[in-house]
């Protein structure tokens, strides 16, 4: 039905540009939007903004818009965009409950610190705060979750507070920011000679930070030189700062080994012999304990998140610990270091690889110390009589597409997105597309819209648990109307899988709500040791025809391979709906609040 995703996005782009006059605030908006290079919104109307809608139709030649069937998934796939990007996404909903419908979206997006520009319709100015149709004070809600926000009350405000928006949401450490436009601002005639390209007024923000000093830089270089069991500590910073190459030479030049975290999955290849993958909670033992044993923690571009540190003062306590991030007030916020530089860190790496600073120590001892725990602890699942496990669902598509480089994975939140991140490998940034830190289930099918728009030309594939998958599973009609081939590898346990675990971790295995299936089927409710029936609800595979997909629904072992064969050339969208078993955990685990001394392994 679809070929491939690159007609549509190519249209835009092969259009000659035109000289467009704007007529009112609106055209303003599209025009100043169409500066700044955007090409893609992902928008949802309403009453209140109409305007809007109707000046991007003035200007479709140059612009793209996209009808999400529900505004949060407008508010993902602008977040897939801009993942998978590095380029702000844009998303646009009406006034009130459209408003309030991003809300999730934009939460998510300033926890991982993604650019993302949300603007809303607003009432008109003369009824703000009388509870009019449909009112809702966004900026208000939204000022601790976003970046930066605008109500807008005077259109010749429009050009600077667009331009303003998209320095802030990608200077610095980037963040999400909202521009909350009136009806009446949308609709207010403008001035012929508008300047598009205004002075900013920012003067409380900067985005260039003072230069390291050259006492910080000096310790950080003794620190390095000193140390015998160093360990880098990355995150979602060095894929913001786009350094993630300059980090695989720091690791090869110093041959220090290195974690990610689940937000800086794909700065450096988890597989690579110095690799420990992602630390914390439910990460690699190896990382867990070289971070315990390291003499220096080398934190670049994290944020000491409790689901990596578990009991902060048990964490990293055996050595110092250097911390350098771009955001000043992330340095000592959770935990104090020994050496903190407000910094950005692709100017460090460089400067550190230019000057050939690494530890005089032979590392080798400490080298074996970590093959040794990696060998003894890699991730690791068994096989269930007569079931395709999750596990061995990512594992096999992992080996069929690990020669690819075209591969974006996406996921919802739960049990597979942990075994997604454990079993397939992420070499590359912006190739893993994931809510992590606010955990949104629903994320998975529309940040892969996003991801998908953005990169026309790559394989992107969600992988999705039928939980998650059924908080935005309307945007299936999107990726048929808009024509954006999409694949869905949904691990279906019919249960809510990650709280099932804690369940049954923590609350004597007591059912409480976990259960997809119908209440009157209570045979197919995961109880004690159960795996239940392999038949499933709803039927996946009907409700994806119904919007256009083809589908297949799998449950023995020797169908994985073929239905991922199957799934993988499709041309058109495609769902494959895999039972597996509800009772399986992400191990290992480190318990709320614990210590690596209280790491679950079986
Ligand atoms: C919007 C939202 N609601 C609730 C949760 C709490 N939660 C975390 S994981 C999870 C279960 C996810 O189930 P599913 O998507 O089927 O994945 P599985 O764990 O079974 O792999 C829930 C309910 C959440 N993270 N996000």
């Amino acid at each position: 039905m679809v070929e491939d995703g690159k007609t549509a996005a190519k249209t835009v782009e092969e259009q000659p540009t035109t000289t467009f006059q704007p007529k009112n605030g609106a055209d303003v908006v599209v025009s100043a939007l169409i500066r700044q290079g955007v090409k893609t919104v992902f928008a949802y109307p309403g009453g209140y903004s109409i305007p809007l809608h109707q000046a991007f139709t003035r200007q479709a030649d140059r612009v793209r818009v996209i009808l999400p069937r529900q505004e949060q998934g407008g508010g993902f796939a602008a977040q897939g965009y801009a993942r998978s990007t590095g380029s702000p996404g844009v998303c646009m909903t009406t006034s009130g409950p459209g408003a309030t419908n991003l809300i999730t979206t934009i939460a998510d997006a300033k926890l991982d610190s993604i650019p993302v520009i949300f603007i809303t319709g607003q009432v008109v100015r003369s009824v703000i705060g009388t509870d009019a149709f449909q009112e809702v004070p966004m900026t208000e809600l939204c000022r601790s979750i976003t970046k930066h926000h605008y109500l807008v009350t005077d259109e010749r405000d429009l050009p600077r507070i667009i331009k303003e928006a998209f320095h802030i949401a990608t200077t610095g450490r980037p963040g999400p920011v909202l521009i909350d436009i009136p009806r009446d601002v949308q609709l207010a005639p403008v001035a012929s000679d508008i300047d598009f390209d205004p002075p900013m007024n920012l003067p409380g923000y900067s985005a260039v930070l003072p230069e390291v000093t050259e006492d910080k830089i000096a310790q950080l270089v003794a620190m390095i030189r000193a140390a015998k069991k160093p360990v880098i500590y990355a995150g979602g910073g060095i894929i913001s700062a786009n350094a993630s190459e300059a980090l695989t030479a720091f690791v090869r030049n110093t041959g220090i080994p290195i974690t990610t975290t689940l937000m800086g999955l794909g700065a450096y290849p988890d597989d690579d012999p110095l690799g420990l993958h992602f630390p914390g909670m439910h990460g690699a033992v190896a990382a867990n304990y070289a971070i315990n044993e390291a003499d220096l923690l080398l934190a670049m571009g994290v944020r000491f998140d409790d689901r990596v540190t578990g009991k902060v003062e048990k964490f990293a306590a055996h050595g110092k610990v250097v911390h350098i991030d771009v955001d000043p007030s992330e340095i000592a916020k959770i935990k104090q270091p020994n050496l903190g530089i407000a910094a950005n860190i692709l100017g460090v790496l460089e400067q550190l690889c230019r000057a050939n600073i690494r530890p005089e120590a032979d590392l080798s001892a400490w080298h074996q110390r970590i093959a040794e725990w990696k060998k003894a602890d890699p991730f690791s699942y068994h096989q269930v009589d007569g079931w395709i496990t999750s596990q061995l669902a990512i594992d096999t598509l992992w080996k069929l597409t690990k020669n690819r480089d075209d591969v974006i994975i996406s996921t919802g939140v739960g049990q597979h997105q942990m075994w997604a991140a454990q079993f397939y490998h992420v070499r590359r940034p912006r190739t893993w597309l994931s809510s992590l830190g606010f955990g949104t289930m629903g994320f998975g099918l529309p940040g892969a819209i996003g991801a998908k728009v953005g990169n026309p030309n790559a394989m992107v594939i969600d992988i999705d648990g039928d939980g998650s998958f059924q908080m935005n599973i309307q945007e299936m009609a999107t990726c048929t109307c808009e024509k954006i081939p999409m694949k869905v590898l949904l691990l279906n346990n019919q249960h809510l899988g990650m709280v099932v675990q804690w369940e049954d971790r923590f609350y004597g295995r007591n059912r409480a709500h976990t259960y997809l299936g119908p209440i009157d089927r209570p045979e197919w409710r995961g109880q004690g040791d159960g795996l239940g029936p392999k038949d499933r609800y709803p039927d996946f595979v009907e409700i994806a025809h119904g919007y256009g997909w083809d589908a297949r629904s799998i449950a023995q072992i020797d169908e994985l391979e073929p239905a991922l064969h199957a799934m993988l050339n499709a041309k058109n969208s495609f769902l494959l709906d895999v039972a597996v078993p509800y009772n399986e955990y992400v191990l290992p685990m480190i318990p709320p609040g614990g210590t690596i001394e209280n790491l679950i392994r079986n």
